[in-house]
């Protein structure tokens, strides 16, 4: 079974929960079930969040392991850590960067990423659907090697 890690920075395990009006009322778990659903038989989905940066580059590390790829919504950390940059650039299968949100057209301190300088991927602005897509790509490229 090949594994695709989907990492959750800070604040998303608040998904559905609080401010709708921006990231929508679909709950980490209901992505967790999109996802899954997503996946290409013989692919499974490994979903983690946590505030702690830390605890993300000990995963990115742990991924690096035996996974085909990362699927990585790194909350505030997108606009900060060059940490997590770093670990992503140790780590070789395909990395997507997902936002909820359409960043570029939020506040000029969301419009740079420092994860975007490694993701071979990025999609912002298309809710939840966002991560389905990324599931889908990462599946169709470990399978015939094309999107
Ligand atoms: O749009 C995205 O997915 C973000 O990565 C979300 C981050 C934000 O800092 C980025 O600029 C864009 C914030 C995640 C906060 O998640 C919440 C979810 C529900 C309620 C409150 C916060």
């Amino acid at each position: 079974m090949q594994i695709i890690y989907v990492l959750n920075g800070p604040n998303l395990n608040l998904l559905g929960k609080r401010q709708p009006e921006i990231y929508g009322d679909t709950t980490l778990n209901d992505i967790t079930a999109l996802c899954t659903h997503a996946c290409s038989d013989g692919f499974k989905i490994n979903m983690l969040q946590s505030n702690h940066e830390g605890q993300i580059i000990d995963w990115i590390h742990e991924a690096r392991e035996a996974s085909a790829g990362i699927i990585i919504n790194p909350g505030a950390f997108t606009h900060t850590s060059i940490a997590i940059l770093d670990a992503l650039n140790t780590y070789d299968p395909p990395v997507i960067e997902v936002h909820i949100s359409q960043i570029h057209r939020r506040e000029e301190f969301r419009h740079h990423s420092f994860v975007s300088h490694r993701a071979d991927g990025v999609i912002a602005g298309l809710g939840a659907e966002g991560y389905v897509a990324a599931v889908r790509h990462i599946c169709s490229l470990v399978s015939n090697g094309t999107p």
